[in-house]
């Protein structure tokens, strides 16, 4: 059984009247996360003692092994930017749930203070990485980040609620070099908080 590309939860031009063209996904979706799940089934078929094995366990098992660095690399961001898509709203994005809304004044001291934390995450990120909302283990909601392929599932620090793909990749097409403005854009009117707060709900 080999990984599959899953389907956008929206058109490749869904997102375009709000800073995510459809040339971005149609590259970004079709292009970049096909070619990691064609990659890590390439890995899995030479190697039979990774057959069978579920995303997650290929992620947790290959995590800091030097001999396996490409089977992190490409389950890492397979899992990654399935994230990443559930994590831009379909229609309105930006919108906070009152729930979360609640947690995230507690945790950080307000929404604006929490979308403070994540930019400077996003562009604390030195070269390709990503920028998460996790649930941590102490049960407070964190920010953090993560380089090329990595995750909080390998590193076990929380449960990620949301993510952001700062690959510039993810951002070369609609806002060239400004990842700050890629990262505001996000925040405010792409981010489906909707589906943080289903994540910290289930958590
Ligand atoms: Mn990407």
């Amino acid at each position: 059984m080999s990984f599959l590309l899953p389907a956008l939860p929206y058109s490749y031009g869904a997102l375009a009247g709000r800073g995510m063209c459809q040339e971005t996904l149609e590259l970004h979706h079709g292009k970049h996360h096909q070619a990691y799940v064609s990659a890590l089934n390439a890995l899995v078929e030479k190697n039979e003692a990774l057959q069978g094995k579920a995303l997650e366990q290929l992620i947790t098992l290959s995590h800091g092994r030097p001999d396996l660095a490409p089977v992190f690399n490409n389950a890492g961001q397979h899992w990654n930017h399935s994230f990443f898509w559930q994590s831009l709203a379909a229609e309105q994005g930006g919108i906070v749930p009152a729930a979360l809304a609640r947690k995230l004044d507690a945790d950080f001291g307000g929404v604006d203070e929490f979308k403070a934390q994540f930019k400077a995450a996003a562009l604390g990120q030195f070269g390709s990485g990503w920028a998460w909302l996790i649930l941590a283990k102490n049960g407070r909601l964190e920010v953090t980040k993560t380089p090329n392929a990595g995750t909080p599932l390998a590193t076990g620090e929380g449960r990620p609620l949301l993510v952001l793909d700062v690959w510039e990749h993810a951002y070369y097409v609609d806002f060239r070099n400004r990842r700050p403005d890629f990262t505001d854009n996000f925040l405010n009117r792409l981010a489906n908080y909707e589906f943080a707060a289903a994540n910290l709900q289930s958590a």
